[in-house]
């Protein structure tokens, strides 16, 4: 091993401003002593990688009611499915799987435990028990070298890792990468899926950035951090979840595939691999803060009424970056029991279910959760029409 990558603090070239924690749902009684901390993002010229500065310690936001439960989304349920038959190709009967960040179980439910020896990390309590309730074994700790220490686990013994929107949720890159290294065969690969940069400049997301999203990867930088450690990006495939998300395939033997390639070459083209593109993504998450405010403030205006779809964690960033309150969005609506009754971190807007939903209609509503799009609209057709929705993307 020859690197020395810990996260370091660079330059922001952009601030969200005071942030709260964007699981952080709360009761009433927990506002006066609510964690703020300051959302600043920086580029690594070196490493071609976006990161946040400051964040909450990844015990504080992964504990023991960790508010998200991937099984949530059907789509998410097929779609990890999928990824689980393309992982599936790739192994043998008796052949060894960990997923690292495994929740409740919803990727490792779709292997054959008599077939293949699966294995899943997770920190987050809840999530962990109902993946156990599943049967599927899970243990409860954090990824790191520490586990390696703490559990029973032969070294150089697994055919694959995997991990689905988790890599960058874990600030020390150096540790976790030298745990996949230790644990990994020689013929091993680690597989990972992460929303993708190029998606969020393309677009402006920036709602994607939040604490529990530490960094935002493109193949530029995957290729660069691996490469300090002696393992290689090979292949990348671009996925539509998440708003737009990339699947990349880590080998230790350098085997570069020519649609890799090509994607690197567009990345250049986007120039992801320095600092011009942030300062164009900061223009354009401006603009965008603009442009939703005064969508909203014309809405009111006009005497029309707005709740929010999906408490999801990308809305806290919207929320508290442009400044939108209960004053402007009645409540948003959740499935996910542990929001519900509770309020959105920072501006504190109530978070109902969805019988409150359908009893209680707005003139808008503004669809958090974007990235469900399809299933969301499928699902609530013959109660919101087309024009009622809007978001501070492009639907
Ligand atoms: O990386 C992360 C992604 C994978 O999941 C985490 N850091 C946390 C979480 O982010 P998110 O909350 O932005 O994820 P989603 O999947 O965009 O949103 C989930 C939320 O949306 C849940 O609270 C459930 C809610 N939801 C709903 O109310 N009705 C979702 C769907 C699909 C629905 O139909």
């Amino acid at each position: 091993m020859k690197c020395k990558i810990t996260k370091s603090i660079i330059k922001p070239f952009m601030s969200f401003g005071k942030m709260p924690l964007a699981n952080g749902f709360l009761s009433e009684k927990d506002f006066k002593k609510e964690f703020f901390y300051n959302l600043e993002v920086g580029f690594s010229k070196k490493l071609s990688l976006l990161q946040i500065n400051e964040h909450p310690k990844p015990t504080q936001m992964f504990n023991k009611s960790y508010p998200f439960f991937t099984g949530s989304s059907k789509f998410m349920q097929i779609h990890f499915q999928n990824y689980a038959n393309f992982i599936n190709k790739k192994l043998k009967i008796g052949s060894n799987l960990i997923e690292i960040g495994s929740n409740d179980g919803t990727f490792l439910s779709n292997f054959d435990e008599k077939k293949i020896n699966v294995l899943g990390i997770e920190p987050s309590k809840n999530v962990s028990d109902l993946a156990r309730k599943k049967g599927i074994k899970s243990i409860n700790k954090f990824f790191n070298k520490d586990l390696l220490n703490s559990i029973k686990i032969n070294k150089h013994n697994t055919d694959i890792i995997t991990a689905a929107n988790v890599i960058c949720h874990v600030p020390n890159l150096k540790n976790l990468i030298e745990t996949i290294d230790s644990l990994l065969n020689k013929n091993g690969k680690f597989i990972f899926e992460e929303p993708y940069m190029g998606s969020m400049f393309k677009k402006t997301s920036y709602d994607q950035i939040y604490d529990e999203h530490i960094y935002m990867f493109s193949c530029t930088s995957i290729k660069k951090i691996f490469r300090l450690f002696d393992l290689y990006l090979v292949d990348a495939i671009p996925q539509i979840t998440h708003g737009g998300s990339m699947r990349y395939i880590i080998s230790r033997k350098k085997n570069e595939t020519v649609n890799l390639n090509r994607i690197l070459d567009q990345e250049k083209k986007m120039n992801l691999d320095n600092l011009q593109s942030c300062l164009e993504f900061k223009k354009n998450c401006e603009i965008s803060k603009y442009k939703l405010n005064k969508k909203i403030n014309d809405f009111l205006k006009r005497g029309k009424t707005i709740s929010g779809y999906a408490a999801t964690s990308k809305s806290t960033t919207i929320l508290n970056y442009c400044n939108i309150g209960k004053d402007k969005i009645n409540y948003i609506c959740d499935t996910t029991k542990d929001k519900i009754n509770k309020f959105s971190p920072g501006k504190h807007i109530p978070i109902k279910d969805m019988k409150y939903f359908r009893n209680n209609k707005t003139d808008f509503v503004f669809l958090f959760g974007w990235n469900h799009k399809k299933e969301i609209f499928k699902k609530e057709k013959k109660f919101i029409k087309k024009n009622q929705w809007f978001s501070h993307i492009t639907l």
